[in-house]
């Protein structure tokens, strides 16, 4: 069996046919370097004191673990030299920082350093998430770009084996990191969504919180075979965006994190330039489908760097469904 290729082959042969910019490989590549440490730095938490809180708050109100901080910097450290980028939105930060006097053209890099951090300290997955826009053509300083914007989606999972997932914009490309070298290989090629699922995800201690549509379609899984849906559906919940949506990539289901009662004022929970607009790519490019329950992800026009939206994402087929009971009301025929 030939050696699966590594990520800068794929990325200079095989990811584009016209071939990729050159500074966008760069990028990818400094993003998958700073993975990488944070990795290591996961593994070696315990033997460097770095599990716990850091004692500070960030701009979203919530404790920043101690490796929020250290996850954050070294991204920021290894792409800040990164060829034509201009900016770094984070969800660590409160404002964007700009690196250079933005050109048209330059890279905006907008990511979550550490997804799933209430995991850490448990040895759960964790991972980072990523998404690159480019500036526009007169240079201005906006970095409120909207999902289908994005050149370059994806984020690594700290898992049992640590991987990087990504789309250039044709299809999604999984690459485990090979223990000893680092290197980044390709083993998950052309990730796909099948559209029907009988998995769904949602945290279901918030049952009391939620609107209509969302209790009718989870009311109607937990049914099983002998309700409208006239099939057995099975729960998961890992309190980690990427895991989920890293499960959702390799075997299919649906994603919900909706607005509710508890957090409808700030919009939702999962902030929509590195969280929601990235994973949204990764999903439509696999097949799936992803909306806030009434309009496209991907379509939705930021209104602020740490924007919340609720998120409905997955096998296309669940994702229709709910974004029907979202918009019409009606309960579809039995299936
Ligand atoms: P951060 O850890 O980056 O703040 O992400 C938010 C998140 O942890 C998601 O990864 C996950 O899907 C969700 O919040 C878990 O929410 P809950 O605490 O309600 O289970």
């Amino acid at each position: 069996m030939s050696e699966p290729i590594t990520l800068r082959r794929f990325l200079t042969r095989h990811a584009e046919p016209g071939g990729l910019d050159p500074n966008l490989i760069f990028l990818i590549e400094d993003i998958a370097s700073a993975c990488r440490v944070i990795g290591n730095r996961l593994r070696n938490a315990a033997f460097e004191g770095n599990h716990g809180l850091a004692g500070d708050t960030n701009v979203q109100g919530e404790d920043q673990k101690k490796l929020d901080v250290i996850a954050d910097e070294v991204f920021a450290r290894i792409c800040e030299s990164s060829p034509r980028l201009a900016a770094l939105v984070s969800e660590e930060r409160e404002d964007a920082v700009w690196l250079k006097e933005p050109e048209g053209g330059d890279y905006l890099l907008f990511y979550d350093p550490l997804d799933g951090s209430s995991n850490i300290d448990v040895n759960l997955s964790v991972g980072s998430i990523f998404s690159i826009c480019t500036v526009g053509a007169d240079g201005d300083r906006d970095v409120l770009k909207a999902g289908r914007a994005q050149m370059c989606s994806g984020y690594a999972i700290y898992g049992p084996t640590m991987m990087l997932v990504l789309t250039v914009g044709s299809g999604v490309y999984g690459f485990s990191c090979e223990y000893g070298t680092g290197d980044f290989r390709l083993t998950h090629p052309r990730m796909t969504i099948p559209a029907e699922t009988s998995e769904f995800a949602i945290n279901a201690s918030r049952y009391r919180l939620w609107d209509a549509p969302v209790r009718q379609y989870v009311d109607e899984c937990l049914a099983g075979a002998t309700g409208p849906r006239g099939r057995d559906f099975n729960m998961r919940w890992t309190a980690s965006m990427v895991a989920e949506v890293h499960r959702i990539l390799t075997r299919g289901g649906v994603f919900l994190y909706p607005a509710d009662d508890g957090n409808r004022t700030a919009g939702g929970k999962l902030r929509l330039l590195y969280e929601a607009s990235p994973m949204a790519l990764l999903v439509e490019q696999a097949g799936g489908a992803a909306t806030d329950g009434q309009t496209r992800i991907l379509d939705i026009a930021p209104t602020g760097h740490h924007q919340r939206v609720p998120v409905i994402l997955g096998s296309a087929d669940e994702v229709t469904r709910l974004t029907d009971y979202h918009t019409t009301g009606a309960t579809p025929a039995h299936s």
